[in-house]
């Protein structure tokens, strides 16, 4: 008797322990976040449609068919009914039109990389409003974010006004890690040597969790940092301090913050190399070394000159061979007209 009694209870531990979540994913503070937020309800909904039936019928079928029943109808030879098999392929075909519509539609919507049309559900804003942005450089084994418009930067710590559209540029800087701020949006993967892009938005002032969402070495579990929601004028002044540092993240700052490390206190630069970040992200933030997009821009001019002796070449030959036709079809006539 105790043995089920602490069998029920085992049971009902994972419930308890759910219990205790704050569910931020399905109650966030970003217009972004709740719109996926939304969207992970409205799928489980239309999964269910056809789970609840499922079961529910199971359980029926197995208690009506019991041996003990009698009363139940026994048909050994039946083998078809048309409203059940418009049911059986009608109901999936619906679920999958509807969730095929969701999917195309979310995925264009929601695109991190579309600049938002609304602050949230009831107020909409211009695409062309000018957003804040923001750099994001994922380090071993901390965050760098850098204001470009501010001239600052801050280490393990971000902050933004609320209802302020915010571009991220995301980068990393040696292995990949994705960058998560659930009350936010999604997470988006950050990788070296290229860049990702995020538009967000949050929607209320308050401080929330931030943290690689990708496995990326012995320091991952401490990539933490908080993200504070501010008003317009708290952020100002939040700026203002981190101006009030004398400190300046240059070239050389760089390359020591690039250096493994676990557990980075918060730390703001009052100054920032301006080409920084376009260092970082081409791998050039070494003296003498050539910036990536660089390379890219010198291999496409080769290839082009490349392109344009092949088609040179092509074109000498075909003029050749109009040559030898020109020359040499009078006297393959001449032959023939003696
Ligand atoms: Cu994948």
């Amino acid at each position: 008797m105790t043995s089920l009694i602490t069998r029920r209870g085992l049971m009902l531990l994972p419930l308890t322990l759910l219990a205790g979540c704050d569910w931020v994913v399905l109650n966030p503070s970003g217009d972004i976040a709740a719109q996926q937020g939304q969207l992970i309800v409205v799928s489980t909904l239309l999964m269910l449609l056809i789970i609840v039936p499922v079961i529910a019928l199971t359980i029926l079928f197995a208690w009506r068919y019991r041996k003990s029943n009698t009363e139940a109808k026994y048909d050994p030879d039946w083998d078809h009914s048309t409203q059940l098999e418009l049911v059986i392929w009608g109901a999936p075909l619906l679920i999958i039109i509807a969730l095929g519509l969701i999917t195309w539609i979310s995925t264009h919507k929601l695109d991190p990389y579309r600049p938002l049309d609304r602050l949230d559900a009831n107020r909409p804003i211009s695409a062309a409003a000018e957003p804040l942005t923001i750099e994001v450089v994922a380090l071993d084994w901390k965050w760098l974010f850098i204001y470009p418009e501010q001239g600052i930067a801050t280490i393990n710590e971000l902050a933004t006004p609320v209802d302020v559209p915010i571009r991220f540029k995301i980068t990393a800087s040696t292995v990949m890690n994705s960058f998560y701020i659930p009350a936010l949006a999604g997470q988006i993967y950050a990788m070296p040597g290229m860049e990702t892009q995020l538009n967000a938005v949050i929607n209320e002032p308050g401080t929330f969790d931030g943290f690689s969402a990708n496995f990326s070495g012995a320091g991952f579990s401490h990539m933490r940092f908080k993200y504070h929601g501010m008003d317009v004028a708290d952020f100002d002044q939040w700026v203002k301090d981190a101006k009030k540092n004398g400190s300046t993240l240059d070239r050389a700052v760089y390359t020591q913050l690039e250096q493994p490390s676990e557990r980075e206190p918060v730390r703001h630069f009052g100054k920032v190399a301006p080409d920084l970040y376009h260092a970082v992200l081409n791998r050039c933030v070494a003296e003498g070394t050539v910036c990536m997009n660089k390379i890219m821009h010198e291999d496409a001019n080769r290839m082009k000159v490349q392109a344009a002796a092949r088609n040179f070449l092509r074109d000498e030959k075909t003029v050749l061979a109009e040559i030898d036709a020109a020359v040499c079809t009078p006297s393959t006539n001449l032959l023939k007209s003696n």
